[in-house]
């Protein structure tokens, strides 16, 4: 009898530690890949906000993932309203004013796998006193009725080659194009994406869906281009998807023209690989 209850509590040991085993293999930390950017409270909200990229946060256009926990019980928070709101703060020789930047919200209340994906389009670098970034990330819990609101200090580089264009359209409204994809172009064909987004005024900027863009990419040193390109066309909010193809390694330069009402706009990516 001693026996057998011996056993039965091995095997039982057994099953518990090599379900144990299991679950340390399967749950895979969401932010292995990443770089915690700030952190700050949500002031009546009661929350924890962290803000995490997989790259120090660069101009153009920038993925970024907000994890909240209970500022009390430190409990991880999976249901939220969560927006964020970039804004830059600029000191001209005294002239003071702020403007925001192109921004897309987490389109859930439930986080995926602990995380809040949203994005913004920084538009310019951080620059000593005369340019800071800060990222306010309003919070509202489930029951909850008001958002709070968290602030935090960032630092914005410049990305090199530049992936962000703030230009004058042919109807005078200003765009802000942002250049996605490829991120890490190779020969042959390579995946194209730009975001557009109109600004309304320093504060708003949305999405602009109205457009049909024409893509020419060419090498400036060799003056030729490429086939097989597929102009970029609208998937969603602002976001535009095409194909782009490189015949060699080098300098390319992708040549956009945005149509719009019969009047165009041009534009233009560089970049070198
Ligand atoms: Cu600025």
């Amino acid at each position: 009898m001693k026996k057998i209850l011996f056993l039965a509590l091995a095997l039982a040991g057994t099953i518990l530690s090599s379900c144990q085993k299991d679950s340390d293999i399967i749950i895979e930390d969401p932010k292995k890949n990443l770089i915690k950017i700030a952190d700050a409270f949500a002031i009546g909200s009661a929350a924890k906000v962290e803000l995490w990229s997989g790259t120090e946060l660069n101009t153009g256009y920038q993925k970024l993932y907000i994890s909240l926990s209970d500022s009390a019980s430190g409990k991880a928070l999976n249901r939220s309203s969560v927006q964020i709101l970039p804004i830059m703060d600029m000191d001209l020789n005294g002239a003071k004013m702020s403007h925001s930047a192109p921004l897309e919200n987490p389109e859930s209340m439930d986080a995926d796998n602990s995380l809040f994906s949203c994005a913004a389009v920084f538009t310019m670098p951080s620059s000593g006193e005369s340019g800071k970034w800060r990222m306010i990330v309003m919070v509202k819990k489930e029951g909850q009725t008001k958002y709070g609101k968290a602030e935090m200090a960032i630092q914005v580089k410049q990305s090199q080659p530049e992936r962000v264009k703030t230009i004058t359209a042919a109807d005078g409204s200003k765009l802000t194009i942002a250049y996605i994809n490829p991120a890490s172009p190779k020969v042959g064909v390579n995946d194209f994406e730009i975001a557009v987004f109109k600004k309304q005024d320093m504060m708003t900027f949305p999405a602009e869906d109205n457009y049909s863009i024409t893509m020419t990419p060419e090498m400036p040193s060799m003056g030729h281009g490429s086939p097989n390109n597929v102009n970029p066309t609208l998937t969603k909010n602002g976001h535009y998807k095409g194909k782009v193809n490189f015949t060699m390694t080098g300098d390319w330069r992708i040549n956009l023209v945005l149509n719009k009402d019969g009047k165009s706009t041009t534009t233009f990516f560089d970049l070198l690989f």
